[in-house]
């Protein structure tokens, strides 16, 4: 069945993939993110291969510039069937009490707020409609807390642990919730955490064969086409050779 979907954080990474995988499976397709030109490129090759794809370009830690921005969409698509809360990122790397402060707040308002401001404004539709799907990308630095991880960790356990409260909250209406959570991920994730040192952040996937992005993807599509009486509610995903974020081979 045809859903429309919503990704943050579309134009790379886990988002892209999963645009593109579930633009194949001929779903009608929402993205945002922050970054125009990449936007209108995804919703332009999308588009030539006969996906009905939509772009819309703010800044998910404004409150103001969601509640504008989702008030379109809707008006554009009607109800969101799906909405994938993939926007996150880490940055830095430090102790905690040598942490930069600046980074804490990016990192809080984009994996915690911006998650919020999103599910605030898209989640009461589908309370209305009672029916719809809500699927939180955190990690497994929100099941364990490891050195110099401090604040992205304490984001990626709130990520958890709104999960669980929207599931809770939201069972009566009928509304599924998911978290996925990624351990090694080749991405931007690297990059941005060591802002912009390309070296350092390919050094991180040199040790062993990393997660792709289009592995996680495939997780979010399995479990977004799931029966309606069938919930994923939580799953953890490694590179075979990462058992958790302290033991790697
Ligand atoms: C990404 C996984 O272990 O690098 O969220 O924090 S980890």
């Amino acid at each position: 069945m045809m859903k429309t979907i919503l990704i943050t954080g579309a134009t790379a990474g886990i988002g892209e993939a999963c645009a593109s995988k579930f633009g194949v499976e001929g779903h009608r397709l929402v993205l945002t993110g922050r970054r125009q030109d990449r936007l209108n490129t995804m919703v332009e090759n999308l588009s030539s291969k006969g996906v009905d794809a939509y772009a819309f370009c703010f800044d998910i830690t404004k409150k103001e510039e969601v509640d504008v921005a989702v008030k379109e969409i809707f008006h554009t698509v009607g109800t969101v069937d799906v909405l994938i809360n993939n926007a996150g990122l880490a940055v830095g790397l430090e102790l905690l009490h040598e942490g930069v402060v600046d980074d804490w707040e990016r990192m809080i308002d984009t994996n915690i707020k911006g998650l919020l401001y999103m599910t605030r404004a898209i989640a009461p539709k589908m309370v209305e409609v009672q029916e719809g799907h809500i699927i939180n990308v955190s990690s497994i630095a929100g099941k364990d807390v490891y050195r110099f991880g401090n604040v992205y960790c304490a984001t990626k356990h709130a990520v958890d642990a709104l999960s669980k409260a929207m599931r809770v909250d939201m069972i009566q209406d009928n509304i599924k919730v998911t978290n996925i959570a990624p351990g090694m991920v080749e991405t931007e994730f690297s990059l941005v955490r060591f802002k912009g040192d390309a070296a350092r952040a390919d050094k991180v996937y040199q040790q062993f064969a990393p997660l792709l992005a289009e592995d996680i993807a495939d997780a979010i599509v399995y479990v977004t086409n799931t029966p309606k009486h069938v919930c994923i509610n939580d799953l953890v995903i490694t590179p075979t050779a990462q058992a958790n974020p302290f033991y790697t081979v």
